[in-house]
């Protein structure tokens, strides 16, 4: 083929490419850079935008207004290392075989398989990472190599990218809350990471002290940079909160008076043969892990957190306002999402690790500039799995891994498209639970639970407190939902 052919071909393959496109009603993604923002331990259901009405979140509400806000999102595992792994694979949990915090994920993930920055930097990517993206530098080595920058987050081994971009005074410690751990690893270290665990409160340090400001001081700087390299980038950025110690700075802490926020739904006498119940009586792994709280105290952490919240919503705005400054948000895809949700006190849990709603459903926030459904909320499943699925599709890019999510591109078209029937969630050990619109189904094996199947009617009882498990009159309904969950994912991918 000549030079002059070899032009033609070009040409006719992008016009076929664009005519795909635009049939599919997105403009041309494939040159798009990525800005992933990812926080920790996140209740959906504290952000102005998902409906809560004491929580000042403007900056996401902005950023909302123009995206498309994924009002039914589901994570597919409940703590760190197994609900990350699988997004960033775009395979379920036990296909990653990373199934709790522990899971070592460069000796579990089967040969072959990669991730997204993985699979980015293949494409020619320019990668970048600030703060937390995998669970911890020492389970993804490999993964964290791939990276060219690596801000404010420990380097792999052998890792030899540019030094800080930015340079930042140490903080000073505020001394009698917040004391230096212990030497030891012994009793005296698990007794200082749980007294740190269940402070909440002012954090003793201002805001730009602070490692979750500077993280988006950081992605303003390279933004910044990248606005001028004009190479095509993945950007992820972390913020810690509103993962415990709930503790922020004084002037966030005093937005919310305890005295105003209400009593958490689903107290423990409403429930019904709960699967839960040793839990929920017991103390919590994230914050008050030694007792129960007093009344005052539930409604003093419940403020705290709306304050780590307004202070991530500050932080974000920093970043998508240097993003729009620096014209990048005409070609940038960004993804806000938390990693998993958190218990804010109801069935007396605080923590993540159920399989319930307030653990499963997660945040999550997509802009794809010119999509024609941003500024619309859509009620359709989607899940994690999904997300890398959906930016092979509109970045062009062969994922390579057996992909177990699904493209949501057509749901950036048209919000209210019919979708999936059913999503899935997995604590790997045996424990399953299936959500379809009307109701959960959870089936434990692992005898973690205090009964081994709940099924909950959630338009009945959307906070799940009554088990209709053994109900004669949902006999058919379980047999239905045991049969979806055991049929697995597939079964219920849009038609
Ligand atoms: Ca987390």
């Amino acid at each position: 083929m000549n030079t002059r052919s070899l032009v033609l071909a070009g040409a006719l393959a992008a016009l076929l490419a664009a005519g795909a496109r635009a049939a599919d009603g997105l403009p041309d993604t494939s040159k798009m850079n990525v800005l992933l923002i990812d926080i920790e331990d996140c209740n959906a259901g504290v952000w102005g935008c998902y409906g809560n009405e004491i929580c000042k979140t403007p900056n996401l509400d902005r950023f909302a207004a123009g995206a498309v806000r994924f009002e039914s999102a589901y994570c597919q595992a409940f703590c760190c290392n197994p609900t990350r792994t699988s997004f960033l694979t775009g395979l379920r949990p036990p296909s990653t075989r990373v199934l709790s915090n522990g899971d070592v994920m460069n000796k579990h993930l089967p040969a072959g398989v990669l991730t997204l920055p993985e699979m980015l930097k293949s494409q020619g990517f320019y990668t970048a990472d600030i703060g937390k993206l995998f669970h911890t530098v020492d389970y993804a080595e490999r993964q964290m190599a791939t990276f060219d920058r690596i801000e404010l987050y420990d380097k792999p081994a052998g890792w030899k990218g540019p030094g800080p971009i930015l340079t930042f005074p140490p903080v000073a410690r505020a001394r009698a809350a917040n004391p230096p751990p212990p030497k030891s690893k012994g009793k005296e270290f698990a007794t200082w990471r749980r007294k740190q665990s269940d402070r909440y409160g002012d954090s003793g340090i201002p805001a730009e002290q602070d490692g979750d400001y500077r993280k988006a001081q950081v992605a303003s700087a390279l933004l910044k940079e990248f606005a001028k390299s004009k190479k095509q980038f993945f950007l992820a950025v972390a913020q810690s909160r509103p993962h415990t110690p709930l503790i922020a700075p004084k002037k966030y802490i005093e937005m919310y008076d305890p005295a105003k926020i209400p009593e958490p739904p689903a107290p423990l006498a409403s429930l019904k043969k709960f699967p839960y119940m040793k839990r929920a009586t017991g103390g919590n792994p994230d914050i008050f892990t030694q007792q129960q709280p007093t009344p005052q105290q539930v409604r003093e952490a419940i403020a705290a957190y709306y304050a780590c919240v307004s202070f991530v919503d500050d932080n974000v705005g920093m970043i998508l306002d240097t993003l729009a400054q620096e014209g990048l948000d005409k070609n940038t895809i960004v993804i806000f999402l938390g990693d998993h949700g958190f218990h804010l006190g109801d069935h007396q849990f605080w923590s993540k690790y159920s399989m319930l709603e307030a653990t499963r459903r997660v945040v999550f926030i997509v802009r794809v500039p010119g999509a024609p459904a941003n500024g619309q909320a859509c009620r359709e499943f989607v899940e994690f799995v999904d997300i890398v699925p959906t930016l092979a599709d509109l970045l062009k890019f062969d994922a390579k891994n057996a992909l177990e999510g699904t493209s949501f591109a057509p749901l950036l078209v048209n919000a209210a498209r019919p979708w999936k029937r059913a999503v899935f969630m997995t604590d790997g050990n045996g424990d399953n639970v299936v959500r379809t619109r009307q109701y959960s189904y959870l089936e434990f094996k692992s005898g973690k639970a205090d009964v081994p199947t709940a099924l909950y009617d959630l338009q009945r009882d959307p906070w799940e407190t009554v088990n209709v498990a053994d109900d004669p009159a949902y006999a058919a309904a379980r047999k239905e939902l045991a049969e979806l969950l055991h049929g697995g994912w597939k079964a219920a991918l849009p038609k």
